[in-house]
């Protein structure tokens, strides 16, 4: 194979995070996933942790382009980490990504979370527009030690890569933050229950006025076998496939007859009126 051929046969991966574009966890993303592909960084100017899923549309978007601390060129934009790959897919990049890889959030991102999370909406907005994506956080809010995650990204992206799944697939890993050596494996898990212990605080400013805080103890979870909560709880690199549908299929079924019933009671009370 020629040079020309290789680089053509190279795949386009599409780095983000939520983090923002300083972060560590996604230069560690990047510079592993190069091992194997193309890699174009576009990614929000700041944190946006738990922004949740946005599309700006009250304000201008600027990008701009930077370098990150190990010298690699990135793009920046003043959007929201799902806005950057909206971009991106729209035209900021040269070509469409094969795979879009949002992280490595510092963080956990389990059960509920993924509706919370900003790394997760980023890797979802690709799904949407029938890219496949995976969304990639390190169990810990203190660590940098992103390597043995960063690793796993490059085996997860390859795997994937090789698919040639009709409806892209849309993956949330999650990964004990442990050295390589202490890693029991890997499990392929559904989603698990989140327990949260927010607390209301309330303080007040220097000039009187309340203002709150949503506080509380970090979230737990319930340590189910399958889960997401339950194999990173036995250390084990979680990889949940999720999906962008939001049906209750079960309340679908069971609602079913309230069609008719809604009906006829609203044609009697429109019948009153
Ligand atoms: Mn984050």
């Amino acid at each position: 194979m020629s040079a020309k051929e290789s680089a053509l046969a190279r795949p386009r991966i599409l780095v983000t995070n939520d983090d923002g574009v300083a972060a560590t966890g996604l230069r560690a993303l990047a510079a592993a996933l190069r091992q194997i592909a193309q890699v174009d960084i576009v990614a929000p100017d700041h944190n946006w942790s738990a922004s949740g899923h946005s599309k700006t549309m009250d304000r201008p978007l600027y990008v701009r382009a930077t370098t990150l601390a190990d010298g690699s060129p990135a793009t920046m934009t003043s959007g929201s980490p799902s806005d950057c790959v909206a971009m991106a897919l729209l035209g900021l990049l040269p070509s469409r990504p094969d795979l879009v890889v949002s992280g490595i959030n510092q963080g956990a991102n389990l059960s509920t979370d993924l509706v919370y999370s900003g790394t997760v909406a980023a890797a979802r907005e690709a799904v949407f527009a029938g890219v496949p994506a995976i969304a990639v956080s390190l169990n810990s809010v203190s660590s940098d030690e992103y390597g043995p995650a960063a690793a796993f990204c490059v085996c997860l992206a390859q795997q994937l890569l090789a698919q040639r799944w009709e409806k892209p697939a849309f993956l949330n890993v999650n990964v004990p933050a442990l050295p390589a050596s202490a890693i029991r494996g890997v499990q392929v898990t559904r989603l698990g229950t989140r327990v949260y212990r927010d607390a209301l605080v309330a303080r007040e400013d220097p000039r009187g006025r309340p203002y709150y805080w949503i506080g509380g103890e970090p979230p737990t979870g319930i340590a189910e076998p399958g889960t997401d909560f339950g194999a990173l709880n036995e250390g084990y690199i979680s990889v949940t496939p999720v999906s962008t549908d939001l049906t209750d299929y079960q309340r679908v079924d069971v609602m079913a007859p309230w069609a008719e019933i809604l009906g006829s009671t609203l044609a009697g009370a429109q019948g009153q009126a």
